[in-house]
C-alpha cells in the first residue's frame, strides 16, 4: 500500500520560505511517502492525511477530508489559529534545538547592541568622532523577557550567564534558576516597573494582541543607566501597536528599539520604521525555521505517529499557542 501522502503548503516569499527547496528537503526524508507541493491539479483531496504549513491561506487546509495531522513549519501558528474552518486535527508546532539556538542569538544580539550604545558608536563612526561615553556593566541593567517558554526560557539563561539581571513573564507560574519569575496580568505592572529592556517572544493570541503600546512602556523603568528604556520585539507584529511605539520613541517614552516583526509583513517601503534613528530593523529572520532540520523533525514525528506513538508540541487550541 502507498504511504499517506503529505501536502507541503508554503507560502513565506523570502529565501528561507521557498517551496522548491522546502519540496526538494521533504522528498529526501519521506522516502516512498509523496510529498505534494501545491497547488497541484492533479492531486486528489482525499490522498492527504497530513499537511506541512507556513502561512497557508485561508480555507486551504479544509480541503482535505482525511488529513490526520497539521504540521506548521514554525513555532507560531498564529496565521492558523486565525483560520475559523482549520480542521480540528491536532496542529504541530515547531520547538526545536536549532531555532532556539537562533533566537537566543538574536536576543543576546540586541540586548548588547543596546547595552553597548551601538546606535551612538555607529553614529559616531560615521562622523569620524572620538568620544566614547562611559559604559556601564551588565549588572546594571534588568532585562525582562515577555514569554518564558520554549525560546524565552533560553534566551533568559543565556542573558543571565552574561551578568544581566533578567525576569520573565509567562501566563502561568514559572520558575526558572537565577530568573526573578512573574505571571499573570497581577503581575505584569510589577514585572514591568524593573524592567529596562523588555524581549517579546510571546505568542499572537487574543490576550497578547497589541500588549505592547503607550500604556505599558510608560511602566518601564527609566531609572538604569540606559535612562529611556528599550523595546525589542521577535514576537509578532500583532503583538505591538506601533502608532505608540513610534511616538513613544518620538517624544522619549522609549529609548529606541528593536524591531523583527510587524503588522504588515514585507513592511510597506514608506514605513517610518525604515528610517527611525532609534530603531534596528530586521525582516522577520530573528530565528528561521531551517528546511533541513524541520523536515526530519516533521517526518519523524509522522513516522512515530503511524507507530502508534504521542505526537510531540501539539498546540492547545483553547490557549490558542
Ligand atoms: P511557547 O509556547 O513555548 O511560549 C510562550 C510563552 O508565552 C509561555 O511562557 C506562555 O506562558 C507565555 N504566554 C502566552 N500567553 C500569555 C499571556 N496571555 N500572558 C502571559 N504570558 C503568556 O512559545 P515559543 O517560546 O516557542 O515561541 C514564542 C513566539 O515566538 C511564537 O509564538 C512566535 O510568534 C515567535 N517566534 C518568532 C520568530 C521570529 O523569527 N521572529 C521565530 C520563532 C518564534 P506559559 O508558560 O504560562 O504557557
Ligand atoms: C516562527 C517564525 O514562528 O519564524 O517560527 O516566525
Amino acid at each position: 500500500m502507498n504511504k499517506r501522502a503529505l501536502a507541503l503548503l508554503v507560502h513565506g516569499g523570502t529565501e528561507n520560505w521557498s517551496p522548491e527547496r522546502w519540496k526538494r528537503r521533504f522528498d529526501e526524508v519521506c522516502g516512498d511517502r509523496p510529498v505534494w507541493r501545491l497547488p497541484d491539479a492533479a492531486l486528489d483531496p482525499a490522498d492527504i492525511h497530513y499537511a506541512a504549513v507556513w502561512k497557508p491561506g485561508q480555507g486551504e487546509l479544509a480541503a482535505f477530508p482525511n488529513l490526520r495531522v497539521i504540521f506548521n513549519l514554525g513555532a507560531g501558528v498564529d496565521a492558523l489559529t486565525a483560520d475559523s474552518s482549520l480542521p480540528g486535527v491536532p496542529l504541530v508546532r515547531v520547538a526545536v534545538e536549532d531555532l532556539t539556538g537562533r533566537m537566543t542569538e538574536y536576543v543576546v544580539l540586541h540586548v548588547l547592541m543596546h547595552h553597548r550604545q551601538e546606535l551612538y558608536l555607529r553614529g559616531s563612526q560615521r562622523e569620524k568622532r572620538w568620544a566614547p561615553k562611559s559604559q556601564w556593566p551588565a549588572s546594571a541593567i534588568s532585562v525582562g523577557i515577555m514569554g518564558l517558554g520554549t525560546l524565552g526560557a533560553h534566551a533568559a539563561e543565556a542573558l543571565r550567564h552574561l551578568g544581566f539581571r533578567v525576569a520573565g513573564w509567562s501566563r502561568s507560574e514559572r520558575r526558572t534558576d537565577g530568573v526573578e519569575c512573574f505571571h499573570g496580568k497581577a503581575q505584569l505592572e510589577a514585572f514591568l516597573r524593573r524592567t529596562s529592556i523588555l524581549v517579546c517572544l510571546l505568542p499572537l493570541t487574543p490576550d497578547t494582541r497589541d500588549i505592547l503600546n503607550r500604556e505599558l512602556f510608560a511602566k518601564l523603568d527609566r531609572n538604569s543607566p540606559l535612562g529611556a528604556p528599550v523595546v525589542i520585539n521577535a514576537g509578532r507584529g500583532g503583538l505591538q501597536n506601533e502608532a505608540d511605539i513610534l511616538q513613544c520613541l518620538d517624544d522619549g517614552t522609549l529609548g529606541s528599539a528593536s524591531l523583527d516583526v510587524f503588522a504588515s509583513e514585507p513592511l510597506p517601503a514608506d514605513s517610518r520604521f525604515w528610517t527611525h534613528p532609534k530603531v534596528v530593523l530586521t525582516p522577520h529572520n530573528a530565528a528561521d525555521t531551517d528546511p533541513d532540520e524541520i523536515s526530519k523533525y516533521v517526518a519523524r514525528q509522522i513516522e512515530r505517529f503511524e507507530a502508534g506513538g504521542a505526537l510531540e508540541n501539539v498546540v492547545d487550541r483553547a490557549r490558542g499557542y
